[in-house]
């Protein structure tokens, strides 16, 4: 026999089932892809990684069967484990049709609460189309049926082909990572989206990780008991910094609304660029409008605290006051299971209704399992409450002078007070230049991003604008605090150099202390009408927003587990402490072993200034923001707050909240509510506030159709001008 002939011959014996077996499965995965989820698959590239994605884990998980000794029980543990990776399949494609998500491991462990959630409606998800999902098994079944009776005789297979099997499938599982990574970089360090793991790495690597991330979770939380709260509750009590008479209740009772200005940056503010027409220009002339006002405390020296998780560790900072973790994102990590003591739940105990805004999906960093472990009632995203199209959307969802426009329609139904929260996307990296919105003479450097930047931000800033405007038309301003606040940088410490000119500052002399001051971000607390506004020099974070705006609501937060202080508060700590434990103090910058004055930037450790006094005071600093961190850390990780319950607090009822339809609740709600309804559309007598709205967003219905006769029209008129001078 050629050697030829051998290899055909050992591949037809022993891989002959188990290639058809994988194949098969491989074409139904794929389907199921194209036919049940939707992913969000964009490109030739992102479609070929689709295609290939479910190769791997499946030649690995049919590898297994070769380890078996004789060809029967070969056989025989295929057909199990096909049926078992069927039933994976199948049961994320039913789970997706109800939730638009796939199936975690928690889901499958508790298995029996997910059938409660599908109520008596788990029949009607099936389709008729769902037998193609299990034709195949029936095939590889009646093969084998078929090659039962010579089975047993043929010969046991070599370890080593079964162990190579099993390392080809690795191969090409990090051969396919690496593809993966190139498209989306961080993939599975940082977790955005169960979304893209799939789309990436296929169903079973998702559960796979999804499995590892949830033990490792669970063996922290198992080890952590109620006994580790005694240093939170010290560390709480010894840094709580009492409120400011002067401010305390200023808001009390109005409406709350956040905006999470995606990407902007301090130096933003007040900024004027001259633009090619030679005409100079602010770059957000409505946010200095509202940083300068007199009804708003604006913040100065306020740095995001953000790490790996972004927007999220963003979120988590707002509405917690407690850091994301080191590495990953917590919301994906921990956000769904932990207990949180957040503030739509706290307001929830004095008659606010909670919702967020966001016209991206749901599922991006699992906001529709987190939200809901946070307390608030609806979340408005793009798959329940947004009309999106190629045109007015971009990679993160909605354009925001639509988003904004579309969400108010929500907004006059909510019950007020309400504590609510925009996410804003159209100024998110890599800032893409959008024709339709190109308003601003971009400046010219040689890195587009940091051109379009400028750009993304400008259309934000208008966005913004509209947004106000609104909220002025329909009444709903005046009782109303505004909270707004950038997420995280834009701008990467990578492109600062390139930044550096923009913003008045020398490439050259630029370096680590630049990259840190630069992380400054606006944080504006606009409650109209007070008067006692102004700029605070401050240092602060996102970590103390949250005791921020709740003393200026008038609500005590001592008893609550925050580890932020309020900025407005006169007994507070001037410390900013980065997630990589890095500080910042109004006098020293302290940046791994280098020290920086903070005012001048002078680095004390390269000129020797380090005196023994002052190496200590800065020890002593750095040790007060690790400690900030640790207890964070143990809070989150430990999930403690299971074990604590503040006062006049009640705690998440997460059964009683859905976000699949979080419009058509709030009808409902609405309707319940009747005449005792406090929503501003029945204030209104039903009569909706949303004409009010002004947008001369290009994409907004009517828009378009406005621009065209009328540049006809004015053609015509210079036209009819034309003849009559002729004439
Ligand atoms: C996605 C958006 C962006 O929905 O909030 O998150 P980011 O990439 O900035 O963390
Ligand atoms: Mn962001």
């Amino acid at each position: 026999m050629s050697l030829f002939q051998k290899i055909k011959e050992t591949i037809r014996e022993n891989f002959g089932f188990l290639s058809i077996a994988v194949v098969l499965f491989w074409l139904k995965t794929y389907l199921a892809y194209n036919i049940e989820f939707s992913l969000g698959v964009e490109g030739v590239y992102q479609h070929f990684l689709l295609l290939i994605n479910p190769i791997a884990s499946t030649l690995f998980i049919f590898g297994l069967s070769l380890f078996f000794s004789n060809s029967k029980s070969r056989y025989r543990a295929l057909l199990v484990l096909y049926f078992l990776n069927s039933l994976l399949l199948f049961s994320n494609i039913l789970y997706y049709r109800e939730f638009s998500d796939f199936i975690t491991v928690k889901t499958i462990m508790g298995s029996s609460a997910m059938m409660n959630g599908l109520g008596p409606g788990v029949f009607e998800m099936f389709s008729w189309h769902d037998i193609f999902y299990w034709v195949d098994f029936f095939a590889v079944t009646y093969l084998y049926r078929k090659k039962r009776s010579i089975l047993t005789q043929e010969p046991q297979i070599k370890k080593r082909l079964a162990v190579g099997t099993l390392v080809t499938a690795l191969l090409i599982f990090f051969a396919n990572l690496s593809l993966a990574e190139i498209d989306r970089p961080q993939l599975l360090t940082r977790t955005f989206d169960r979304n893209y793991i799939v789309k990436y790495l296929g169903v079973n690597v998702y559960t796979l990780y999804d499995g590892v991330q949830t033990a490792k979770a669970n063996s922290v939380r198992a080890s952590a008991d109620s006994s580790d709260m005694a240093p939170v509750l010290d560390y709480v009590d010894s840094h709580f910094a009492s409120p400011n008479p002067a401010t305390f209740g200023q808001a009390e009772g109005r409406n709350v609304v956040y905006i999470h200005l995606e990407s902007m940056q301090q130096f933003l503010i007040d900024l004027e660029m001259r633009e090619e027409s030679g005409e100079v220009s602010a770059v957000t002339p409505f946010l200095n409008e509202l940083y300068h006002s007199a009804d708003s405390y604006s913040f100065s020296n306020f740095f995001h605290q953000t790490a790996q998780g972004k927007t999220s560790d963003a979120e988590l900072l707002l509405d917690n006051s407690l850091f994301g973790l080191p590495q990953g994102s917590a919301f994906t990590q921990l956000g769904s299971d932990n207990t949180f003591q957040a503030g739509p739940q706290i307001l929830k105990s004095l008659g606010y209704s909670s919702a967020v805004f966001h016209g991206n999906v749901g599922s991006f960093w699992d906001r529709d399992n987190v939200y809901k472990s946070m307390g608030y009632d609806y979340f408005f995203s793009s798959e329940t409450s947004y009309t999106l199209t190629p045109e007015n959307s971009l990679e993160y969802g909605l354009k925001d002078k639509l988003f904004f426009q579309e969400s108010v329609q929500y907004l006059e139904q909510m019950e007020q007070p309400f504590y609510s929260k925009f996410i804003t996307v159209s100024n998110h990296f890599p800032f893409p230049a959008d024709e339709m919105n190109t308003v601003f003479d971009i400046p010219d450097t040689s890195d587009d991003t940091i051109n379009g930047y400028f750009n993304t931000v400008h259309y934000a800033d208008e966005a913004l604008a509209e947004f106000f405007q609104y909220m002025k038309d329909s009444g709903l301003y005046d009782n109303t605090v505004f909270v707004l606040y950038g997420d995280h940088f834009g701008i990467s410490n990578s492109r600062n150099r390139t930044l550096a000119p923009l913003i008045g500052r020398n490439p050259n002399l630029w370096g680590d202390y630049h990259n840190a001051m630069v992380q400054r971000v606006p944080f504006i607390v606009h409650v109209p009408g007070i008067g006692t506004g102004g700029i605070n020099d401050t240092y602060g974070g996102q970590v103390d927003v949250l005791p921020t705006v709740l003393h200026l609501l008038g609500i005590d937060t001592k008893s609550h587990i925050q580890v932020g202080q309020d900025l407005l508060s006169k007994e507070r700590d001037d410390v900013v402490v980065f997630r990589n434990g890095n500080v910042i103090t109004p006098e020293y910058v302290s940046l791994g072993t280098n020290v920086y004055e903070t005012v001048t930037g002078r680095n004390i450790f390269v000129d020797e200034e380090l005196t023994p006094e002052l190496y200590n005071e800065i020890a002593a600093i750095r040790e007060a923001g690790q400690q900030q961190l640790y207890i964070s850390d143990q809070i989150l990780n430990g999930d403690l707050l299971r074990f604590y319950t503040p006062a006049n607090f009640e705690r998440v009822d997460k059964s009683q909240i859905s976000y699949l339809n979080s419009p058509f609740q709030l009808q409902a709600d609405l309707a319940e509510m009747g005449i005792k309804s406090t929503s501003l559309i029945s204030e209104k007598d039903n009569v909706s506030t949303v004409p009010l709205y002004q947008t001369d967003a290009p994409e907004f219905p009517g828009n378009q159709l406005v621009d065209e006769p009328l540049a006809e029209s004015r053609e015509n008129e210079a036209a009819a001008e034309d003849t009559k001078q002729q004439n």
